[in-house]
């Protein structure tokens, strides 16, 4: 018992009592389950030894076998370690979200959010970071950036793609880094009723989403909605506010307010939704531009007029660098009126990622703006990430992306579908596809009635996009064979107001042409949907799994089948997520030693021995190691 308990001691998990004691003595530690999970270890290393990679990679450029540098932490002063400084998340637990919003309000300077952990590798890496890397350097960031308004760490595509592809669980994400940096606030993307997946959801799904989210560890919820669809956006918020989490209601940017010939997304527009999501008592009023559209003069024409209308709520502006004036954009921001803008560490920063943090901090420096960020740290942060990404070669986006592209005023893309994109046409080995692409994205909006694009509405004009491409259609045979055509189906959902009601309306004849007689959504689709049932959902899926816990029973509700083979490999393979990235990719080669800490004062040392040559009569192949000085084989199937 007394083991247990220390397991769930807070101040134990966090590092901040000596426990060299039990950090020397690891035997402690060496519960029965633990040979288990180092037998599961074992058959995912055999795994793909013998079968390659357990997760698609998507470039030649392997991962490097660099072992990135962790810069230090204080850990031990006077026989107990080093708390972090206080930071906005103390301000937060004191006084909840009203008063975390009005010392946000009063700050004088610049404040940051650090997408280092969220967007930052979604638009670069293909949202690929691995826990292993995140807590490795959290530490570092508790220490060092107590003064952050927030870090973006969960949400957007990370949910999906921690289970997917990573075989890691995001909740344990969560938490575990929860006990590495408890004093800055935690950030998430929620899609508002899509919460975090592509749909949307039955209502008691996002408001039970957003309080299990805030028990494991989150803070500010971003939400937006793809086509600003109040009703949609109201939801998410009053389900963030429900669960005590502070709400940050977004307003998705397209167009260009300071070109007069755009009218439809004017300034009057803009300034009409911020006013509604205030009313709708949003603690913290956000501008997500995500596809880097907000020009310099623009930024000071919106952030003005918003400032103006609501001088006391805070504004947190988002931008992606995709054009290379990000950085700029965010200046005029600050200098507008902006509390918060969204920085991405220098070496994960700039193309299709947000503007460089140290460039904004060194930018703001002496003035009455300054972050008091000190410049160093962001290095020795960058210098952590410079290295951690060489090991993400197999999704790094420079395999194709070379430089930022102010072509993006024209098409609209969001940062992390422009790289998708981009990575799609050159792999297809078409030089000419990405450009005929982003020619047809244009199109496609103007088709689908000029609407804003951002996930799931820029799935939408991305498929259509596509879909004229290959078919070599043009937007005026769009229209003029709307009828025969067989569209994508996400255009025609969206057409059948699965997503919600665009701004102006859907575009017509096209929706009729397209829709004939098939049913159409009014209003909220969620309204529709009939609630879920989670006992039962937990009860069915105990029957395969019978060790689930609720959190996974929710990442069911959000992904159904990703999440039953997730929780399937687990069962076969155990926390892979202690495993060091390379290994986690590609393997260890035949005679390396490596070291899994699979908690603390426990690590595995393990040395891959062999693989047989001969296979069984079953078409097993026998892959022999050294667990911790002994030597155990495990006999794996040969998929090739
Ligand atoms: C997401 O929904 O994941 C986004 O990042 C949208 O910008
Ligand atoms: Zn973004």
């Amino acid at each position: 018992p007394f083991l247990l308990n220390v397991l769930e001691n807070q101040k134990f998990l966090n590092g901040s009592v000596d426990t060299y004691f039990i950090d020397e003595n690891p035997q402690l530690f060496m519960f029965k389950a633990s040979q288990n999970r180092a037998q599961k270890i074992l058959n995912y290393l055999g795994y793909v030894l013998v079968n390659g990679p357990a997760t698609p990679l998507a470039t030649k450029i392997p991962p490097s076998d660099v072992k990135p540098y962790i810069p230090q932490v204080p850990l031990v002063r006077f026989g107990s370690a080093v708390q972090p400084p206080k930071g906005y998340k103390q301000i937060l637990d004191e006084g909840g979200p009203e008063a975390f919003a009005k010392a946000v309000r009063q700050h004088k300077g610049l404040l940051l959010m650090d997408t280092t952990f969220r967007d930052a590798h979604q638009s670069l890496l293909a949202t690929r970071v691995r826990t292993h890397d995140l807590l490795a350097v959290s530490p570092y960031v508790a220490h060092n950036f107590n003064n952050l308004y927030s870090l973006e760490n969960w949400g957007g595509a990370t949910f999906d793609v921690a289970l997917r592809f990573l075989h890691e669980c995001p909740w344990e994400r969560l938490h575990d880094m929860r006990q590495l940096i408890p004093n800055i606030p935690f950030q998430m993307l929620l899609r508002g009723a899509n919460a975090v997946g592509y749909t949307n959801y039955p209502d008691n799904v996002v408001f039970k989403f957003c309080d299990m989210a805030v028990q494991a560890g989150m803070d500010i919820f971003r939400v937006f909605d793809s086509l600003n669809y109040l009703p949609n956006l109201v939801l998410g918020m009053e389900a963030a506010a429900k669960a005590g989490g502070v709400v940050e209601a977004a307003i998705s940017y397209t167009g260009d307010v300071s070109d007069p010939s755009k009218t439809k997304y004017d300034l009057k527009y803009y300034t009409k939704l911020a006013d509604d999501l205030v009313k709708a008592g949003t603690h913290v009023l956000a501008i997500k531009d995500m596809a880097g559209l907000l020009k310099p003069q623009a930024a000071k024409l919106l952030i003005g007029a918003i400032r103006a209308a609501h001088p006391h709520v805070p504004l947190h502006v988002h931008t992606h660098d995709t054009s290379g004036a990000g950085v700029a954009a965010m200046l005029a921001c600050a200098e507008a009126g902006a509390d918060v803008v969204d920085v991405a560490v220098d070496s994960v920063s700039g193309l299709t990622s947000q503007p460089s943090m140290g460039a904004l901090v060194a930018s703001l420096q002496g003035t009455p703006l300054d972050t008091k960020i000190p410049l160093q740290k962001v290095s020795e942060y960058s210098a952590y990430w410079e290295q951690a990404r060489t090991l993400y070669g197999p999704f790094e986006c420079t395999a194709t992306m070379k430089s930022g592209n102010a072509d993006v005023y024209l098409n609209e893309i969001p940062g992390g579908q422009y790289t998708n994109l981009q990575f799609q046409a050159f792999s297809l080995g078409l030089g000419s596809q990405f450009e005929e692409v982003k020619k047809a994205y244009r199109e496609a909006n103007l088709l689908l009635g000029d609407i804003i694009k951002v996930t799931p509405s820029s799935k939408v004009v991305g498929d259509l996009a596509q879909f004229m491409v290959q078919n070599k259609l043009t937007a005026a045979d769009i229209n003029a064979r709307a009828e025969e055509l067989s569209f994508p189906k996400s255009v025609v959902e969206y057409l059948q107001g699965a997503i919600g009601i665009p701004y102006g309306g859907f575009p017509e004849p096209l929706r009729s042409k397209v829709l004939k007689d098939m049913p159409r959504i009014e209003g909220r689709p969620g309204k529709e949907l009939p609630s879920l049932n989670f006992d039962k959902l937990k009860g069915e899926l105990k029957e395969s799994f019978p060790d689930i816990n609720d959190e996974d029973v929710m990442s069911a509700a959000m992904y159904p089948q990703v999440a039953s083979d997730f929780f399937r490999f687990r069962d076969k393979y155990g926390p892979v997520k202690h495993l060091d990235t390379k290994t986690f990719l590609v393997g260890p080669a035949v005679g390396d030693t490596i070291e899994v800490k699979i908690e603390r004062g426990k690590t595995l040392d393990i040395r891959t021995v062999a693989v047989s040559e001969d296979m069984t009569t079953a078409g097993e192949r026998e892959v022999f190691f050294e667990l911790n000085g002994q030597l155990r084989s495990v006999f794996i199937r040969d998929e090739n």
